[in-house]
This record gives C-alpha cells, sequence and structure tokens, in this order.
C-alpha cells in the first residue's frame, strides 16, 4: 500500500513527462472538430444509441471518417436534470470505448467527465484531454490530477449541477459573470500545475443558461475569447435553444428534434469560429469540418 502509494505519481511523471499536451498542437493553425461519443442511456441527442462499446467505438471512427478532429468520449449524462451515475458505472462506460478509440481512431481522444477518478482511468486508457463541465469544483482532485498526469483541459462553465441548473438562471451581466468564472478556474487550474498551454475554456451553452442567456453569450464570444487568453471551445450542437429560436424564428412548425436541429448547429458554429472559437463540438462532423475549411479560404481571400 505504502509502496503503491509513494511510487504512482512518480510513475505518472515519468510516463507522461514527455508528452505534456499543447493545444497549440491541435489548433494552433485552424480551429478544430471535436466529435461526440456518448455511451449513455438518457443523454438529450443521442442516449442510449452507443451504450454498447462496439456501436460506441464504430460510432467514434465514423465520426473521423466525418471530419472529426478530436473525439470526446462521455459516460455521464449533463442533459438538465439527469440522474447522476456512480463512479463504478461511468468507468464501465467509458473505458473499454477509450482504449480503443486511443489506439485506433488516430485523433487525440478526449473524457467528458467532471469525476477525478474516471480521468485517472481514462488518461491511463490512453486519453490526452479532460472535458470537464464542472471546471474542477465537482471533485477536488481533479485539477491536481489533470496536473500530474500533463494532459489538455478543458474548463467549462456551469450554474449549478445538470439536476438544478435548469431552475431559472439568472445573472446581473452573463457575459461579465461567465467570463468571471473562466477566470477564476483557469488561475485554480495554473496554480494547481496545469500549464497554461494545456487549457482551454468554453462558456458552457445551456449549462444554468436561458434561451436569451445563451445567445448573449454567443452573441459577445469575441469578448469572452480576447478576455480568457486560451483556447475557446463552444458547444452549440442540437442544443435545446436552437430548436426553440428554430420554432419561434424561422416558421418551423412545432420544435425540431435534437436531430433536425443540424442546420442550426451549422450556423452557430460558423458564428462560434468568426468570433474566435477554437474548437467545435458537434455530433455531426462532416458540416462542421467542411465549414472550417472554407472559413479559412474566405480568410485567406481576405488577408
Ligand atoms: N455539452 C454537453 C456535454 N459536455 N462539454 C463541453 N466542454 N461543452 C459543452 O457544451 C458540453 C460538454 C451536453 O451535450 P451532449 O449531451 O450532446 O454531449
Amino acid at each position: 500500500m505504502g509502496v503503491a502509494n509513494t511510487c504512482r505519481p512518480r510513475c505518472w511523471r515519468r510516463r507522461y513527462a514527455a508528452a505534456v499536451f499543447r493545444w497549440s498542437s491541435v489548433c494552433g493553425s485552424r480551429p478544430v472538430v471535436m466529435g461526440i461519443v456518448n455511451v449513455t442511456p438518457d443523454s438529450f441527442s443521442d442516449g442510449g444509441r452507443f451504450l454498447d462499446a462496439d456501436a460506441a467505438v464504430a460510432h467514434g471512427l465514423a465520426l473521423v471518417d466525418a471530419g472529426a478532429d478530436l473525439l470526446d468520449v462521455g459516460g455521464e449524462s449533463t442533459r438538465p436534470g439527469a440522474a447522476a451515475v456512480d463512479e463504478v458505472e461511468e468507468r464501465r462506460r467509458v473505458l473499454p470505448v477509450v482504449a480503443r478509440l486511443a489506439a485506433a481512431a488516430g485523433v487525440p481522444v478526449s473524457i467528458d467527465t467532471t469525476k477525478a477518478g474516471v480521468a485517472a482511468a481514462a488518461i491511463e486508457a490512453g486519453a490526452t484531454i479532460v472535458n470537464d463541465v464542472a471546471a474542477g469544483r465537482g471533485d477536488d482532485a481533479m485539477l491536481g490530477t489533470v496536473a500530474e498526469a500533463g494532459v489538455g483541459y478543458v474548463a467549462m462553465h456551469m450554474l449549478g449541477d445538470p439536476r438544478s441548473m435548469q431552475d431559472a438562471p439568472s445573472y446581473d451581466d452573463v457575459v461579465r459573470e461567465v467570463g468571471d468564472v473562466l477566470v477564476e478556474r483557469l488561475d485554480a487550474a495554473r496554480s494547481a500545475g496545469i500549464a497554461h498551454e494545456a487549457l482551454a475554456a468554453d462558456p458552457g451553452i445551456g449549462f444554468g443558461k436561458t434561451v436569451a442567456h445563451n445567445l448573449t453569450l454567443l452573441a459577445h464570444l469575441d469578448e469572452l475569447v480576447a478576455r480568457v487568453r486560451v483556447p475557446v471551445l463552444v458547444g452549440t450542437s442540437r442544443k435545446r435553444f436552437l430548436g426553440s429560436v428554430l420554432r419561434d424564428v424561422a416558421g418551423v412548425v412545432g420544435e425540431p428534434i435534437p436531430e433536425d436541429r443540424d442546420d442550426g448547429t451549422l450556423a452557430s458554429v460558423v458564428w462560434a469560429l468568426d468570433a474566435g472559437a477554437r474548437i467545435v463540438r458537434v455530433h455531426e462532423p462532416r458540416s462542421a469540418a467542411r465549414a472550417v475549411a472554407l472559413l479559412a479560404v474566405m480568410l485567406e481571400a481576405a488577408a
């Protein structure tokens, strides 16, 4: 026991010291598309479709074929009101999928978790990024675990937790307050030893925000990008606010189901990229990858 406790940090350092993650190696020259692999029974868009490891791995590989530059594997739904998942079950869902995708996909694999134990096990299985929707506030050991492993880290803003976050979320100034929290969490991450170059930030579209909050955050995304001084990840894909806007102002009859929001997703992805986002997290990467390529050509033409 004593030996294991004293050996583990040194073994980790030795294993990962040679390859400290830098976001610039992923999205330094152009923005990138992160494909979503939800190994959950209850995610809002694809819950239950990829709960089986074989199906999840096949889906991840198909996302890469369609243009995903990164894969984000999650085992706990963050849908508003979703039930919490215990660590044993979350590990059981994600670890085989992370291991197989890390070996076969040919792109970096990220683990979407708020639990340090799941993050550590996923890193052992080959994940090189931790995507933490709680930005280290869900588990005191998270930032130290990421620092020790030298992997990349996404700190996302969420008001409250998934159980309660959509119960009348309220802000005086959503752009300033989300920015304040992100700056504070990035400082905490650096204080815990995570390299500045390994950090990315995310305003957390849909996490404790009304439709108006989400639209305001996107409208002022360029200000957040300038403020946080690390790559910004944006996740609008198929989210409820898009269904709501499409129903209210785009002449769509009824609120489109999540799978029928990819056109709205693409519009928001192009907006986010134009505002300076470097990573877009999507369910359907083909159109996002094409948008990244087209925007690069247009920027060059405009230069
Ligand atoms: N959204 C979801 C889950 N994880 N992570 C980050 N960094 N940003 C997001 O916007 C985000 C996330 C919920 O969407 P899903 O159920 O389709 O994965």
